[in-house]
């Protein structure tokens, strides 16, 4: 069987009519890397991730600055989903014990960052005043918008095969301390990171950009990641249906 992506959601709509679902760009960059996606809604019940071969951490909005101890200064009240925030965190902590294999994209890095100890910038435009990069861009989500620096010698790079490449950004918050054994691989020439990666044994990684949107049309950014993520969960199936 080809592997199974699990991948977190987020929770839109009013009282009456919640709705947990994802941009169908992830859906379809999955199928189309190989692999079987599956949705996880925000249920916090993380005894199916023992069904999975891998885990996308997908994007939507701001973390509860309450996760990483400090007041509220860059998030509209009333913009944040406590139940996506606490389902996604367990999400995170248990499949790093599991040692799954996971990507996390945009809110995705954030929320590794978040749920395993590291600390985030809450409003680039107010924290960074003097950055000159653009990080919420107007352009279409396919659209790359500004150039980053990826770290060599990294996973990333060896995924990527690029030392500079340029991404889309939609984003007005950014990791500012990455966790214990993470290390950031990539920035942008503000000095904002746009990717980490775990030094441990198992595969985990995290990007800020959004390659979903840039699976399509076979941009190194995009697709690359996902084949990884797909070849990686195989790799996991393999090791589990030996023991
Ligand atoms: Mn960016």
């Amino acid at each position: 069987m080809r592997p199974v992506i699990g991948l977190t959601v987020s929770r839109t709509g009013d009282d009456g009519k919640l709705r947990d679902g994802v941009s169908v760009a992830y859906i379809d960059a999955v199928v189309a890397a190989g692999g079987l996606p599956v949705l996880l809604p925000n249920t916090g019940q993380t005894e199916v991730l023992n069904r999975l071969d891998g885990l996308i951490l997908t994007g939507g909005g701001d973390f509860d600055p309450k996760w990483y101890a400090q007041p509220n200064v860059g998030t509209p009240p009333g913009a944040i989903s406590a139940v996506r925030d606490l389902a996604e965190i367990q999400i995170i902590r248990t499949a790093m014990h599991l040692k799954l294999p996971m990507v996390g994209i945009c809110r995705g890095i954030q929320g590794l960052a978040v749920a395993l100890g590291g600390t985030l910038i809450q409003d680039i435009a107010r924290q960074r005043p003097h950055s000159e990069v653009c990080h919420y861009q107007t352009e279409g989500r396919a659209v790359v918008t500004h150039s980053i620096t990826v770290d060599s010698p990294s996973q990333l790079f060896g995924i990527l095969a690029a030392r500079n490449l340029s991404v889309n950004s939609f984003h007005h918050q950014a990791v500012e301390m990455v966790p214990p054994g993470w290390r950031a691989v990539a920035w942008s020439d503000d000095g904002v990171i746009e990717a980490m990666e775990w030094s441990g044994t198992h595969f985990a990684i995290g990007v800020q950009w959004h390659p979903e949107d840039l699976a399509a049309d076979g941009d190194p950014g995009g697709a690359r990641i996902f084949a990884e993520l797909i070849a990686q969960g195989a790799k996991f199936r393999g090791s589990a249906e030996e023991r």
